[in-house]
């Protein structure tokens, strides 16, 4: 797979040249290409960003340098690919549509992505309407925050996609059993793992682990899968395919309900006797002149 970053901080993709990703460009796997957006400007200054139309904070990266910048990376790849070849090209943004497991399977599939991460409060929207009328382009978001710019967007995008390259991972097993990944764990979130020593510190490793009874560990790993994926993310077993489901994965669903619902009941009968016992709670309670702020 070719990967094409225009970034005004290549720089800051130096972490792809270390340990899984290191090894797939090694290999040939990942054909990674770093660009600096400031080769496609004129003036003396290097200028990327102007003030932005109808006022407002920040600053808005000018069009002019990414449409150069793009439109060469692009000749530079069908020089190398075949007249042929189009990128699909990804801009991080924090209103883009989400980056899942599913996306990156997707990008996955792809010979070549081009991403253009922006700084400042982003790119003219121009870029994208432009490049989205001759590329597959995709505006994607990796979460709910907003980052000084997209260049850690990237990374991370790079890095889930690349180690789904054929050959990045030593283990087939390991990418299809992923929390997120499609088949018998699908949307389930990953229990815990153990090693050696046996005990730690006096925490014990589950006995079912050591037990050797591989029934019985599956069965415990789909359970506790399941019971940390009800506490940490609920919509996701909401969302469950309900034929992926059996007989025992529905009690532990109800068990982990009825202790949900028993913690919920004690802690609304606290906070009535925290209300019962507060005196300003009480009807008929005045505060003394002095206790009241001016
Ligand atoms: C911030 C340009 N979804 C995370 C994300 C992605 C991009 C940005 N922030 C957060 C960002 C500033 C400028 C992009």
């Amino acid at each position: 797979m070719r990967v094409d970053i225009i970034s005004i901080f290549p720089e800051y993709f130096a972490p792809l040249d270390v340990s899984l990703m290191g090894k797939a460009r090694e290999r040939g796997i990942l054909d990674i290409h770093l660009h600096q957006l400031r080769d496609w400007t004129h003036d003396v200054h290097n200028t990327v960003d102007d003030t932005p139309y109808g006022g407002g904070p920040g600053m808005v990266m000018k069009p002019e340098v990414w449409g150069e910048a793009v439109d060469a990376v692009i000749e530079d790849g069908r020089a190398a690919r075949g007249e042929d070849a189009l990128p699909r090209l990804i801009v991080p943004t924090p209103s883009g549509r989400p980056f899942t497991q599913e996306v990156a399977l997707e990008y996955a599939d792809e010979p070549w992505l081009l991403f253009a991460p922006a700084r400042y409060e982003g790119i003219d929207s121009r870029v994208v309407a432009e490049y989205g009328e001759r590329l597959r382009t995709d505006e994607v978001s990796i979460g709910d925050y907003v980052l000084a710019g997209g260049e850690a967007a990237v990374l991370v995008m790079v890095e889930a996609v690349g180690r789904l390259l054929p050959g990045v991972l030593g283990n087939a097993r390991s990418v299809a059993d992923d929390s997120f990944a499609p088949g018998a764990m699908a949307n389930l979130l990953e229990g815990p793992v153990y090693t050696k020593p046996p005990v730690w510190r006096g925490h014990e490793v589950p006995e079912v682990l050591l037990s050797g009874h591989h029934g019985r560990i599956a069965r415990w790993r789909r359970d506790e899968a399941l019971r940390r994926t009800l506490d940490r993310r609920p919509e996701l077993v909401a969302r469950l395919d309900r034929d992926g489901l059996d007989k025992h994965d529905r009690r532990v669903i109800e068990e982990f309900e009825e202790r949900l619902e028993e913690r919920r009941s004690a802690a609304e009968s606290h906070a009535e006797s925290q209300a019962e016992s507060h005196a300003a709670f009480r009807p008929g309670f005045r505060a003394a002149p002095e206790d009241v702020a001016d």
